[in-house]
């Protein structure tokens, strides 16, 4: 049987940046993760990060790629049937900025950090399970190379994602869920091919939302919105191209620069909260708690202030002998939790068509963007939630 102080399940985002932060502090922590490296870092998802997220990153001694690499962004384009409306970030939160750094990169990064220290991180460890998490003495158990081994550890970091076994483990009873599952997913392309803008693009139209993003300047990633039951062999890539640009302005849609998908993708958009977050010596953390419509490019980096608040709390119990910041973690994380939910979903409702969207549910989509247009306190409020609230 191995010991740890604090035992992370997933190593996505969130366990590898918990593990380099704990690291850091000289807390001892072991990642088991379900999947291989490559697969993980095959999955395509997140694209913008905070400015939070990206400090959280450079504390935890991963940013210097990022430093050189990440594409600062000063603003970014609503468009709502065709007219534009330009969100200038940086003037409407006096400076703030967001960096567009892919998931993929963030995770390679951290990858690489964990092996460079020399710190535990187990790959394709299968039937994870936890106990005793709810007294004094957790353990965890998995298989690897046809045998199950045995972790006794101080705590549990649940950071495997909705799908984990962390949540799972928690009796129904004890767990809140407030959900709403969205009638449309996003379909998403990524191609080698150089981005139509220079910032990212929003675009709200009656065949549906468009969103314009990039990994670099000759990478770029695309999504429109399309039906759940729709499937990505339903698409071309000359059928998404075509699409892409019936939903955009006429200027970014003569800007698009097509070219062979490298990857292509549908995610279904659901709003989820677990609540509490902790359970006895069992944290959940990240996706494991909470899940985001991309629409907000908030998921990663709700993830990133869930870790600070619970690397804090851990290694103010370690380091203090207080257990004022783990008792105090579910309440913290979710206050900024609910307010990035709220954001979430409100410009999800802005941006998206719904099927049965009533004529009068319509026009208060129309007033909401010559709102947007007309106010700049309104702008105000809709750049400060993008840049991120603070931690
Ligand atoms: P993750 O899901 O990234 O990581 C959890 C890890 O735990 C995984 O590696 C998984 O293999 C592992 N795991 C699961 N069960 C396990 C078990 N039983 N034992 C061991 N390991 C286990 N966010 C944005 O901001 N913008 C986007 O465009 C965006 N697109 C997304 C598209 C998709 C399809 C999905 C699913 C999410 C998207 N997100 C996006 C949100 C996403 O970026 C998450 O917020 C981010 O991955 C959260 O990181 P983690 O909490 O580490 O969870
Ligand atoms: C992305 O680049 O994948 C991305 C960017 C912003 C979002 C969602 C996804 O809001």
């Amino acid at each position: 049987m191995r010991r740890c102080q604090v035992a992370i399940i997933g190593a996505g985002p969130s366990g590898l940046l918990l593990g380099a932060l704990l690291h850091k502090a000289g807390i001892d922590a072991i990642i088991l993760e379900r999947q291989s490296r490559d697969y993980v870092l095959a999955r395509i998802r997140a694209g913008v990060l905070e400015q939070g997220t990206v400090g959280l990153l450079q504390q935890a001694g991963v940013g210097a790629r990022l430093q050189r690499e990440g594409l600062v962004h000063e603003g970014f384009a609503l468009t709502y049937n065709g007219q534009s409306l330009r969100i200038d970030i940086a003037d409407l939160t006096d400076g703030k900025t967001v960096t567009v750094y892919g998931q993929t990169e963030v995770t390679r990064d951290l990858m690489t950090h964990r092996d460079t220290i020399g710190a535990t991180a187990i790959y394709e460890a299968k039937e994870v399970s936890l106990e005793g998490f709810d007294g004094g003495s957790p353990r965890v158990f998995y298989s690897k190379d046809g045998l199950r081994h045995e972790i006794a550890c101080d705590f549990i970091a649940g950071c495997d994602g909705f799908h984990g076994v962390s949540r799972a483990s928690v009796p129904d009873e004890a767990l809140s869920i407030f959900e709403r599952v969205y009638p449309f997913g996003w379909l998403g392309v990524l191609a080698d091919v150089p981005p139509c803008s220079h910032e990212l693009i929003y675009a709200g139209h009656e065949r549906g939302f468009a969103l314009c993003s990039m990994r670099s300047l000759t990478r770029s990633r695309y999504y429109i919105q399309c039906s759940l039951d729709d499937r990505v062999e339903n698409w071309s890539d000359q059928a998404f191209w075509d699409e892409l640009r019936r939903r955009l302005d006429p200027e970014a849609a003569e800007a698009i620069v097509t070219g062979p998908s490298i990857e292509k993708s549908i995610a279904p958009l659901r709003s989820f909260v677990a609540e509490p977050l902790r359970f006895g010596r069992m944290f959940l953390v990240g996706d494991a708690a909470h899940i985001v419509p991309p629409t907000g490019a908030k998921g990663l980096n709700l993830a990133a202030s869930d870790v600070h608040y619970l690397s804090e709390a851990l290694i103010e119990f370690y380091g203090e002998r207080s257990s004022a910041g783990i008792d105090d973690y579910s309440r913290r994380a979710l206050a900024r939790i609910w307010k990035a939910e709220r954001f979430s979903w409100s410009l999800t409702g802005l941006l998206h068509q719904f099927d049965l969207m009533t004529p009068f549910e319509r026009r208060m989509q129309e007033a909401e963007f010559v709102y947007l247009q007309g106010s700049r306190n309104a702008r105000a409020s809709l750049a400060e939630n993008y840049v991120g609230l603070p931690f």
